[in-house]
């Protein structure tokens, strides 16, 4: 009898649970896949032939079951942004799983205990960059009454190969930037009445501001430039943006009046009206418009940087309405310290340097459904931890150091973290912690949001708090990805037992990968030129220089030094150097100087002494002046300056004058 009732109870246990919880079967197959989407062909990477990867639906409770095909030729990961999982379905390789070598298939299996706009990525490389990113819709119980609902994916393109992206932002040769005009130069200084302001940044050795790193071809929406979702007029339209982008954050703006929020990261926030708002890299923000009439719309998602824009036009007709453009960063206003809002005190400082004109993100109105106040009976512990970088050898940190082995974040099971995001860059950080929720702590009390991203502006700091309820190796990292991939990421770890395979293979993890980068001029009176093998710390040099012009012999001097790097300020080198016959060991220091004047301090090993000074000043957007001029205790001083113009990524203009050698001109070659 009891055996009788124990097998009733079983198959209605399980007929009950199986009914309830459905298993949502997906298969994901990545593949090259060549596409035209700014004007020329390039092999990207596809989730079933698609760019966006296919939007996967589920329903609260559900188990999704995805099998991911690589059908790449390289190794390949797909992780599921947003979604609450156990740690070996996460995908970051080696720290939550081996990466999906080519040929082969991962299964990935969890329940689903939330709802909301999420979505996945590959978190190899930079294939994200690539196409290989989608959106994940999970249903709410109850959800707000609309009469239509779209998946937006936001993205940037660019038709350049991002391992050469990366190279070209490795190589300290400005060029995205003059590409998108927006040097900081003396002479917009000047004209934006910032000139104090420039030199005041200059004399306290900042480096200049910058929005984005990348020159991007495209802005798209659902892998178009711009979409059209009919709607009639008078319907409420509930837009699930999610920004793919790889590195550029998006103003949003409705032609049709205020966009109303209504959930963030996937969490539902209390609806907040707002005019136009910063979407940060990474972010999700479920957002509901209303199309007043007949016509087309549009809801604009501007680059952040000024460059472009993707177009959502919502309703029906002809006719076109367009949102209003926003303003183009104005970095001399943007960043003057009167325009300083008070920072706010304690934690919840957001210390944002910012003008009215420039679009913020919209923390400050964002307020949870429920409370969100942690448990006060448990321990808080408390993590300063400082976005640090350096603009010009592209090296992104955190507390100044690249993602390492042994910089872990250790945490403990019930523990409450808070963490201090104190940005001491002039760039924005989107900053995504894996696995958890956390609170921004933005001035709402008990109804602070929860995100999984949170925007930490330049200079400016943000505190966010979790409740440590997990095990395992999770990932935190900056969701720029090339700021990732130089080094601005930690994981964030429990401490207990790791998976063998994943320890044995953790150090790929830590790569530091080499770069090179070459330059030369070839001028009517010289010819000089530099090559550089570089990883994060360690710079391997051979520079050149021979002049033929005003000597009676052609005259030379070589020098290939090891650097080893410190900081921005102090880097410490070693190497030999040979002038016509002589050769000599050197050593030294090179530090940076207020006003951004590079030196070089040096000895040689027949104890000579030489000061070396390097200052460039960019005088417009493509026009650069350069100085250097060089003590030595051994021979005569020598000194240079010149102009020069930048035409293309791989190629200069310029003219210069050497003290011993006169003056020419030619050209000046970037690889
Ligand atoms: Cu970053």
């Amino acid at each position: 009898m009891v055996k009788k009732v124990l097998a009733v109870f079983i198959f209605v246990f399980v007929w009950v649970h199986s009914a309830v919880a459905v298993t949502v079967e997906y298969d994901l197959t990545i593949t090259n896949k060549v596409v035209r989407l700014a004007g020329e062909e390039v092999v990207a990477m596809a989730v079933n032939n698609s760019i966006p990867a296919p939007t996967l639906f589920f329903k609260k409770g559900d188990w999704a079951k995805i099998t991911v095909t690589n059908k790449l030729t390289v190794e390949t990961s797909v992780h599921w942004h947003g979604i609450l999982l156990p740690n070996h379905q996460d995908g970051v390789p080696y720290v939550n799983h081996m990466p999906i070598k080519p040929n082969e298939s991962h299964v990935f299996e969890f329940q689903l205990k939330q709802s909301g706009t999420h979505w996945y990525h590959s978190h190899t490389g930079l294939q994200e960059q690539r196409g290989v990113y989608g959106g994940i819709v999970i249903e709410q119980a109850n959800p707000v009454q609309v009469d239509k609902v779209e998946v937006v994916v936001l993205s940037d393109w660019t038709n350049v190969n991002p391992q050469e992206v990366l190279r070209t932002l490795k190589s300290g040769n400005d060029f995205y930037s003059t590409q998108k005009g927006t040097n900081q130069n003396l002479f917009a200084a000047v004209k934006n009445k910032g000139l104090n302001f420039f030199l005041q940044q200059s004399l306290q050795r900042m480096p200049g501001m910058d929005i984005s790193d990348v020159a991007y071809d495209v802005f798209l929406a659902n892998g178009k430039n711009e979409i059209v979702v009919p709607a009639q007029p008078g319907d409420k339209v509930k837009l699930q943006f999610i920004n793919a982008a790889a590195a550029s954050y998006f103003s949003l703006r409705y032609a049709g009046g205020p966009m109303q929020i209504v959930a963030s990261d996937g969490m539902a926030v209390k609806p907040v009206s707002v005019d136009h708002f910063l979407m940060a890299v990474a972010e999700t923000y479920d957002v509901i418009v209303t199309v007043p009439r007949t016509g087309l719309f549009e809801l604009r998602a501007s680059a952040q940087d000024g460059t472009g824009f993707s177009s959502i036009w919502l309703g029906r007709g002809k006719r076109r309405i367009s949102a209003p453009a926003m303003a183009a960063p104005n970095f001399y206003k943007m960043m003057m310290p009167e325009k300083k809002m008070a920072p706010h005190r304690g934690h919840m400082s957001m210390g944002h340097r910012s003008s009215s004109q420039t679009p913020q993100t919209p923390y400050k109105k964002l307020q949870a459904i429920n409370s969100t106040q942690l448990p006060a009976q448990h321990s808080v512990r408390e993590i300063e931890l400082n976005l640090t970088g350096d603009m010009e050898r592209y090296i992104w940190s955190i507390n100044n150091q690249i993602l390492s082995a042994d910089n872990a974040i250790k945490i403990k099971r019930g523990e409450i973290i808070r963490f201090i995001l104190k940005n001491k860059t002039m760039m924005h950080h989107p900053m995504h912690l894996h696995g958890h929720f956390f609170r921004v702590l933005n001035g709402q009390g008990k109804y602070s949001p929860l995100k999984h991203t949170v925007d930490v502006p330049p200079m400016g700091q943000r505190v966010i708090e979790f409740y440590a309820n997990e095990q395992h190796d999770w990932f935190f990292h900056c969701h720029i990805l090339y700021h990732a991939k130089s080094g601005m990421a930690r994981i964030i770890s429990y401490d207990d037992e790791i998976r063998p395979d994943l320890l044995e293979n953790r150090h790929k993890l830590y790569l530091d990968k080499k770069f090179f980068n070459a330059s030369s001029s070839f001028l009517s009176q010289m010819n000089d030129g530099l090559l550089v093998l570089r990883d994060s710390k360690n710079f391997l040099r051979a520079q050149w220089q021979v002049g033929w012009q005003k000597v009676d012999d052609p005259e030379y001097d070589v020098e290939v030094t090891y650097e080893r790097y410190v900081n921005r300020f102090f880097s410490g080198f070693a190497g030999m150097n040979w002038v016509d016959k002589k050769n000599d060991g050197i050593f030294g220091v090179r530090y940076l100087l207020p006003f951004n004047f590079n030196s070089e301090w040096r000895v040689d090993t027949s104890g000579e002494l030489r000061l070396k000074l390097v200052k460039n000043i960019q005088l417009t957007n493509r026009l650069n002046t350069f100085s250097e001029f060089e003590y030595d205790t051994g021979s005569k001083e020598e000194w240079l300056v010149g102009l020069d113009f930048s035409v293309a990524r791989y190629f200069n203009v310029l003219t210069q004058y050497h003290s011993d050698f006169g003056l020419g001109a030619g050209v000046k070659v970037n690889f």
